[in-house]
Protein backbone atom coordinates (compact mmCIF):
# COMPACT_ATOMS: atom_id res chain seq x y z
CA UNK A 1 0.00 0.00 0.00
CA UNK A 2 1.64 3.48 -0.47
CA UNK A 3 2.19 5.30 2.27
CA UNK A 4 -0.36 7.93 3.58
CA UNK A 5 -0.43 10.98 6.42
CA UNK A 6 -1.97 8.19 8.55
CA UNK A 7 1.31 6.15 7.80
CA UNK A 8 3.52 9.22 8.85
CA UNK A 9 0.95 9.63 11.94
CA UNK A 10 1.41 5.40 13.06
CA UNK A 11 5.31 5.88 12.61
CA UNK A 12 5.08 8.98 15.12
CA UNK A 13 6.60 11.03 12.22
CA UNK A 14 4.07 13.74 12.60
CA UNK A 15 2.05 14.63 15.47
CA UNK A 16 -1.56 13.84 16.41
CA UNK A 17 -3.83 14.53 19.28
CA UNK A 18 -3.84 10.57 20.20
CA UNK A 19 -6.82 9.30 22.29
CA UNK A 20 -6.36 5.92 22.15
CA UNK A 21 -3.39 3.54 21.03
CA UNK A 22 -3.35 -0.13 21.42
CA UNK A 23 -1.36 -3.68 19.32
CA UNK A 24 -3.91 -3.39 16.67
CA UNK A 25 -5.09 0.58 15.94
CA UNK A 26 -4.09 4.12 16.86
CA UNK A 27 -7.39 6.66 17.64
CA UNK A 28 -6.49 10.19 17.14
CA UNK A 29 -8.09 13.36 16.77
CA UNK A 30 -9.43 14.89 13.31
CA UNK A 31 -7.51 17.36 12.12
CA UNK A 32 -11.10 18.87 10.46
CA UNK A 33 -13.15 17.97 13.32
CA UNK A 34 -16.98 17.90 11.72
CA UNK A 35 -18.40 18.12 15.85
CA UNK A 36 -17.03 18.66 19.16
CA UNK A 37 -16.02 14.99 19.11
CA UNK A 38 -14.84 13.65 16.02
CA UNK A 39 -11.96 10.71 16.21
CA UNK A 40 -10.57 8.80 13.53
CA UNK A 41 -9.84 5.07 14.57
CA UNK A 42 -7.21 3.67 12.39
CA UNK A 43 -6.09 -0.31 11.88
CA UNK A 44 -2.07 -0.49 12.20
CA UNK A 45 -2.25 -2.83 9.31
CA UNK A 46 -1.77 -1.16 6.40
CA UNK A 47 -5.52 -1.77 4.64
CA UNK A 48 -6.22 0.80 1.87
CA UNK A 49 -10.25 1.10 2.37
CA UNK A 50 -13.49 -0.83 3.46
CA UNK A 51 -13.27 -2.33 -0.01
CA UNK A 52 -9.92 -3.68 0.03
CA UNK A 53 -10.51 -5.29 3.28
CA UNK A 54 -10.62 -9.35 3.59
CA UNK A 55 -12.18 -12.00 5.51
CA UNK A 56 -8.90 -12.56 7.57
CA UNK A 57 -9.86 -8.52 8.75
CA UNK A 58 -12.90 -9.57 10.47
CA UNK A 59 -11.40 -9.10 13.82
CA UNK A 60 -9.88 -6.13 13.17
CA UNK A 61 -12.81 -4.28 11.75
CA UNK A 62 -14.74 -5.52 14.80
CA UNK A 63 -11.84 -4.17 16.99
CA UNK A 64 -12.09 -0.19 15.57
CA UNK A 65 -15.95 -0.26 15.78
CA UNK A 66 -15.23 -1.45 19.92
CA UNK A 67 -12.62 0.95 20.23
CA UNK A 68 -14.84 3.35 18.75
CA UNK A 69 -17.55 2.90 20.95
CA UNK A 70 -14.84 2.76 24.22
CA UNK A 71 -13.68 6.20 23.01
CA UNK A 72 -17.67 7.31 22.78
CA UNK A 73 -18.34 6.61 26.51
CA UNK A 74 -14.62 8.03 27.20
CA UNK A 75 -15.73 11.46 25.37
CA UNK A 76 -19.56 10.99 27.68
CA UNK A 77 -21.47 10.88 24.19
CA UNK A 78 -24.07 8.83 25.70
CA UNK A 79 -26.87 10.86 24.20
CA UNK A 80 -25.59 8.98 20.47
CA UNK A 81 -22.87 9.42 18.01
CA UNK A 82 -22.12 8.53 14.75
CA UNK A 83 -19.06 6.16 13.00
CA UNK A 84 -18.70 6.49 9.42
CA UNK A 85 -15.68 4.69 6.92
CA UNK A 86 -15.94 6.54 4.03
CA UNK A 87 -15.09 4.40 1.28
CA UNK A 88 -13.34 5.43 -2.13
CA UNK A 89 -13.66 8.46 -4.05
CA UNK A 90 -17.65 8.70 -4.44
CA UNK A 91 -18.04 7.31 -0.72
CA UNK A 92 -15.82 11.06 -0.09
CA UNK A 93 -12.42 8.75 0.85
CA UNK A 94 -9.41 11.08 0.84
CA UNK A 95 -6.50 9.19 3.03
CA UNK A 96 -6.40 5.65 1.27
CA UNK A 97 -5.53 4.29 5.09
CA UNK A 98 -8.85 2.33 6.14
CA UNK A 99 -10.25 4.52 8.77
CA UNK A 100 -13.36 4.71 11.01
CA UNK A 101 -14.52 7.98 11.63
CA UNK A 102 -16.41 8.80 15.22
CA UNK A 103 -18.40 12.23 15.27
CA UNK A 104 -20.50 13.00 17.92
CA UNK A 105 -21.71 16.04 20.56
CA UNK A 106 -24.14 17.74 18.46
CA UNK A 107 -27.12 16.42 16.64
CA UNK A 108 -26.68 14.62 13.24
CA UNK A 109 -28.37 15.39 10.34
CA UNK A 110 -30.05 12.65 8.23
CA UNK A 111 -29.32 11.92 4.63
CA UNK A 112 -25.81 13.02 4.61
CA UNK A 113 -24.57 14.92 2.23
P1 LIG B 1 -11.78 10.89 4.72
O1 LIG B 1 -12.24 12.11 3.99
O2 LIG B 1 -12.95 9.99 5.15
O3 LIG B 1 -10.71 10.13 3.99
O4 LIG B 1 -11.20 11.42 6.08
C1 LIG B 1 -9.90 11.85 6.22
C2 LIG B 1 -9.84 12.70 7.45
O5 LIG B 1 -8.50 12.83 7.84
C3 LIG B 1 -10.38 14.12 7.26
O6 LIG B 1 -11.52 14.31 8.09
C4 LIG B 1 -9.25 15.02 7.72
C5 LIG B 1 -8.32 14.09 8.43
N1 LIG B 1 -6.91 14.40 8.28
C6 LIG B 1 -6.24 14.60 7.12
N2 LIG B 1 -4.95 14.86 7.37
C7 LIG B 1 -4.80 14.81 8.72
C8 LIG B 1 -3.68 15.00 9.58
O7 LIG B 1 -2.56 15.24 9.17
N3 LIG B 1 -3.91 14.88 10.92
C9 LIG B 1 -5.16 14.58 11.42
N4 LIG B 1 -5.28 14.49 12.74
N5 LIG B 1 -6.24 14.40 10.63
C10 LIG B 1 -6.05 14.52 9.29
Amino acid sequence: MADTIFGKILRKEIPADIVHEDDLCLAFRDIEPQAPTHVLVIPKKPIPSLATAEAVDRDLLGHLLLVAKQIAEGEGLARGYRVVMNTGSEGGQTVDHLHVHLIGGRPMNWPPG
